[in-house]
């Protein structure tokens, strides 16, 4: 050091070791020294790996959840939402009500549309959508049921229904409507979308969202805006009888129901409760919904067995019942949760939610780009039904085409697919019914027609589509589930959590 001598400075002289050091005090020092150097260095060391960890754990994890209509993504969502965002999951649960009540009367509704069709002695060919059911169609095989006024007095005091299905599809939008129809006739519309442009084409999409946050804001705008209840102008008696009109309220505006609050609706709907299930009931209506081959109950939102709990002014939804609730997802949904619970407690995640029709399927691509990990949702349950929005094609082999172009998708190549065969409780019911699966499924063959030879068959599957399709190889992650199921689900998602995190963290270190 320039113009300073080494027993001038403090601090060195207070460390210099000593003048007489003997060469043993000489090593005793030096290894001291090495060893307060090593606990430093540690120190150091911690600090900076917490503080890595602490960026990384930064990073959002990104699940998309993937599969056609109906298959059970928006319920594996919910099933987080409860599992690790319980916050949210209590804060959101009084507006599921609308939608509950909505898939009531529609359960009913359907009903009704059927007997107004035999009734009418318009036949019917299970294969009609919705729309065909009013459709005059060729004289019928069977001889005609025998209504009496039992059938008749229920149609009548059930027909305030009708208008209680439109106002609340009124409030909660167009996710509460079926889909129609589409021009799509591919199962992955997206692959030609695999465009340079696709940052572009995200931007454009992100905010199409109408799932079940946009239903309720515009249920609550809508229900602000309609006012107080008004006393004394229902439409309804005590016993659930109409005004005469088969209106649940007088009104002379354009749509009577739009100006209907929830409370009105809801006292409409318990005012039905004891005609709702009466109609389930009736020997009549139970024959003519077999000799149509409806079956309500496998549906999405059935609850007509929960009438007696659900239609009352009161009713306030349990977990299960939210769960099973139907209402469709339009464009991309992103829901952002830190979650609560779990192995990533603390940790901020971002689901994205997608419609699965066909016709939705051209804006999933944008999505592909930057996700830890995907949930493939394949309901193993439809062997033998048809798509909502295309009658000519079968469910199952619409989930194969869809899987094969996941996998085979080049920019989802490095990306983490869990696969959940889903509706598992469904197919067993369906199984045990007696249905068999090579009726539909010509490949499967002679096999036993029970739930573990099934289960077994379709995953063996979709694990070649996934071992043929995959540009490189990928280990194949499959669960068997029924979502609805909230206790087994949340033991499966947390193996999913598990693996996720894993590949978060691979991700993490790689960049
Ligand atoms: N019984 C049974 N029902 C299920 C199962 N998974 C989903 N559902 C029901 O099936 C219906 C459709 O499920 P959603 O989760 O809304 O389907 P989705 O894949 O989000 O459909 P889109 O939004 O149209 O793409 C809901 O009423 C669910 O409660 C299951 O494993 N078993
Ligand atoms: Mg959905």
């Amino acid at each position: 050091m320039p113009g300073r001598s080494l027993d001038e400075d403090p601090l060195t002289l207070a460390i210099a070791p000593p003048p007489d050091e003997t060469p043993e005090q000489r090593a005793i020092r030096e290894a001291a020294e090495a060893e307060a150097k090593r606990v430093s260095d540690e120190i150091d060391e911690q600090i900076r790996r917490e503080r890595e960890a602490e960026r990384k754990k930064k990073r959002p994890m990104k699940l998309l959840l993937l599969g056609q209509s109906e298959s059970g993504k928006t319920a594996t969502l919910k099933n987080f939402q409860l599992t690790y965002a319980r916050k949210e999951w209590s804060e959101e649960k009084a507006s599921w009500r609308a939608v509950i009540m909505l898939n009531l009367v529609r359960n009913v509704n359907e009903i009704l549309a059927h007997l107004h069709s035999e009734m009418s002695d318009l036949p019917y060919n299970p294969e009609d959508s919705q729309e065909d059911l009013q459709a005059p169609r060729a004289p019928r095989a069977l001889p005609r049921l025998k209504f009496t006024d039992t059938q008749r007095d229920l149609k009548a005091r059930l027909a305030p229904l009708t208008n209680a299905q439109h106002a609340l599809e009124h409030k909660l939008g167009t996710a509460s409507i079926d889909p129609h129809s589409t021009s799509v006739d591919t199962a992955a519309p997206f692959e030609r979308l695999a465009s340079p442009n696709r940052r572009a084409l995200q931007e454009f999409s992100i905010n199409s969202s109408n799932g079940w946050k946009s239903a309720f804001d515009r249920f609550r705008t809508a229900r602000g805006a309609n006012g107080r209840h008004e006393n004394g102008n229902g439409s309804t008696n005590g016993n659930g009888s109409t005004n005469g009109n088969g209106s649940p309220r007088e009104s002379n505006s354009d749509q009577p129901y739009a100006r209907d609050t929830e409370e009105e609706i809801m006292e409409v709907i318990a005012s039905c409760r004891e005609a709702i299930k009466a109609l389930w009931e009736d020997d009549i209506v139970g024959e003519m919904l077999i000799r149509r081959k409806v079956r309500l109950e496998d549906a999405p939102g059935f609850f007509i067995n929960d009438a007696e709990r659900i239609a009352r002014n009161d009713y306030q939804p349990t977990d299960d019942d939210i769960i099973r609730a139907r209402l469709r997802t339009l464009g991309i949904q992103e829901y952002r949760y830190i979650f609560d619970h779990g192995r990533t407690m603390g940790q901020e995640w971002r689901l994205y939610d997608v419609g699965g029709t066909r016709g939705s399927r051209g804006a999933w691509y944008p999505y592909f780009d930057d996700v830890d990990a995907i949930i493939f949702l394949a309901p193993i349950s439809p062997f033998d039904e048809k798509l909502a929005e295309d009658r000519k094609v079968n469910r199952l082999e619409d989930s194969y085409l869809l899987w094969r172009s996941v996998c085979a998708c080049k920019l989802l190549s490095r990306t983490q697919i869990i696969l959940f065969l889903n509706k598992c409780d469904l197919l067993q019911a369906k199984l045990q019914r007696g249905v068999r699966i090579r009726d539909s499924v010509p490949s499967f063959g002679d096999r036993k027609n029970d739930l573990p030879t099934a289960t077994r068959y379709f995953q063996q599957h979709f694990k070649e589509i996934s071992r043929s399709s995959s540009p490189t190889q990928r280990p194949f992650y499959v669960h068997l589930t029924s979502v609805i199921d909230t206790r087994s689900t949340a033991v499966t998602l947390g193996a999913v959590e598990e693996s996720i995190l894993r590949e978060h963290l691979r991700r993490a270190d790689l960049m």
